[in-house]
């Protein structure tokens, strides 16, 4: 048996490690580490709650829309009001943005050099400056290593690259369109970025997302503006980003069987009215081939491998969050979320899963045509590819329907209603960020926070064992997936950086008052 590592997993946000149990060239046990601590909870506890979602917003400056936006809707629960229409369409278009900008971010800057050999920008004769820059990139890292062509590795933001026979596209041609791909990206994310702007103030962390709904009142020029960078952005994902996630399965179709889960929980996003009762996505649980109606009060934290004191098996509600960095045979400082003590993952295939399950027909039209191409059926996307394909198609669903969430606002109506904030009181925001599932409590004394807890979906799907002692998703899904070269477990990096984790999310709590180390910098 061979322990082997993968310690910074990186292109990914935040500190995460892999150690994966190795016999006879495949993984027989695995352990998802976050290697971090950060703090935001316990900073909250005793603020103003309307504090809560600008600093909650800070997590991450990948989807800070989605906590903004978790928080408001805790607040409004808290609070007992509702977003205006206008209110509720905005932050749908908010965070619609927000998910198109992070997909395409995932696809492109994150994962594509996974399947993608950057080292074929050698053989582009063309004059676009991002493609020269990279090119003269890769040039100057195989002058550096001349002699030893057999070692090119591409350096800065393309690596790790590991290196193996078979490990990536040979194609030059698909290659090359793949990694103009890359370029075009960033300027799409730019648009991407300008939409969340428009109606959220600024990016990535807008400032308009308040309890009650939006403070930006929507007016005829920014509709304009925003459905005209929407239509850019559209056209990308349909004619660049779709058409290369396939190329990716089609030179790689054994990862369909590779990285298989098949529990998944949405908490439903895209409201399409004020209750948020009637979704865009469904919300549900899918487990052992069944749907399930989900009830949020079956959700719970578990802490017996995570470095926290106490409080296992805790709802949100009562979350505890009280450091214990030396606790023994704790692995993370990522907590275990169980829904009725059922790990589940969570993110766009399970938003696309759930919503097929659902009877969605937009969703189902969509991933049953990808699925075609490869002569395969709904569970095929249970699996690495699937969530490389979920996300690309959540994205073209989600840009279609923005067009119409534009069309449907009151220019100049008031895109927020008024609100008091109450002595004493609870409140539970839940929505779907890009990576999945996330949920925001809070419980308010005296009209300050008492307790700020986040349940993410970093935490959902990079959880270590629970209580139990059963597998995070990610762990399980390593599970059998063959490791061609101990020092190159690119096969590995593939599964993993399929969910998308992000661990700055996942671990977001600290002891205030406890010190850890005092270092000097000079
Ligand atoms: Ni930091 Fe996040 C998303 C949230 S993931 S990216 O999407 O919430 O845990
Ligand atoms: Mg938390």
């Amino acid at each position: 048996m061979a322990k082997v590592y993968i310690d910074p997993l990186t292109r990914i946000e935040g500190h995460l490690s892999i150690e994966m149990d190795v016999q006879n060239g495949v993984v027989v046990d695995a352990k998802c580490r976050g290697d971090m601590f950060r703090g935001y909870e316990t900073i909250l506890q005793g603020r103003n709650p309307v504090d809560a979602n600008q600093i909650v917003m800070r997590i991450c400056g990948v989807c800070p829309v989605s906590h903004g936006e978790a928080s408001s809707m805790c607040l409004d629960d808290a609070f007992n009001i509702k977003p205006t229409k206008n209110g509720r369409i905005l932050r749908n278009m908010i965070l619609g943005s927000n998910t198109l900008q992070s997909h395409i971010l995932h696809f492109y800057h994150l994962a594509a050099l996974d399947f993608v050999d950057i080292t074929a920008v050698l053989q582009y004769k063309g004059s676009d400056d991002g493609m020269v820059r990279i090119r003269d990139w890769v040039k100057n890292e195989i002058q550096v290593k001349k002699g030893r062509p057999d070692e090119i590795t591409a350096g800065g933001p393309f690596l790790p690259r590991y290196e193996g026979k078979d490990f990536y596209i040979k194609d030059t041609a698909t290659n090359i369109d793949a990694i103009a791909g890359y370029v075009k990206a960033l300027d799409i994310r730019q648009k991407t970025h300008q939409m969340v702007a428009l109606f959220g103030g600024r990016a990535p962390h807008p400032i308009a997302l308040v309890p009650g709904g939006v403070t930006t009142i929507p007016t005829r020029d920014k509709i304009k503006q925003f459905k005209k960078l929407l239509k850019e952005t559209n056209k990308f994902v349909s004619e660049t980003y779709i058409p290369h996630v396939v190329a990716v399965a089609k030179t790689f179709p054994e990862y369909f069987k590779l990285g298989r889960y098949e529990r998944f929980m949405s908490f439903g996003v895209y409201g399409k009215d004020e209750d948020r009762k009637n979704f865009t996505f469904e919300q549900g649980i899918f487990d052992g081939g069944k749907l399930e109606k989900f009830d949020s009060s079956m959700i719970r934290e578990q802490v017996k491998y995570a470095r926290y004191k106490s409080g296992s098996n805790l709802h949100p509600l009562k979350g505890e969050t009280i450091a214990d960095p030396e606790k023994s045979g704790a692995y993370t400082w990522v907590k275990a979320p169980r829904y009725d003590d059922r790990p589940m993952e969570v993110g766009a295939l399970a938003r696309m899963v759930i919503a097929y399950q659902s009877g969605n027909e937009q969703v189902k039209k969509e991933l049953d045509g990808v699925l075609k191409i490869f002569n395969s059926e709904v569970p095929a996307a249970f699996s690495t590819l699937g969530r490389h394909a979920a996300r690309a198609i959540e994205s073209k669903i989600i840009g279609e329907e923005m067009i119409k969430w534009a069309e449907d606002l009151d220019a100049g109506e008031s895109p927020r209603n008024s609100y008091t904030i109450p002595d004493n009181g609870e409140g539970e925001g839940l929505i779907e960020a890009p990576r999945g599932a996330l949920g925001h409590w809070i419980v308010i004394k005296n009209r300050v926070i008492e307790n700020y807890q986040a349940v993410v979906p970093t935490t959902w799907f990079c959880s270590p064992k629970d209580d139990k002692g059963g597998r995070g998703p990610v762990e399980q899904a390593l599970i059998g997936t063959p490791i061609s070269d101990n020092m190159n477990p690119i096969e590995a990096a593939r599964v993993v950086r399929s969910f998308d984790p992000c661990l700055a999310c996942a671990i977001h709590v600290v002891e205030g008052d406890k010190e850890i180390g005092k270092f000097r910098v000079c």
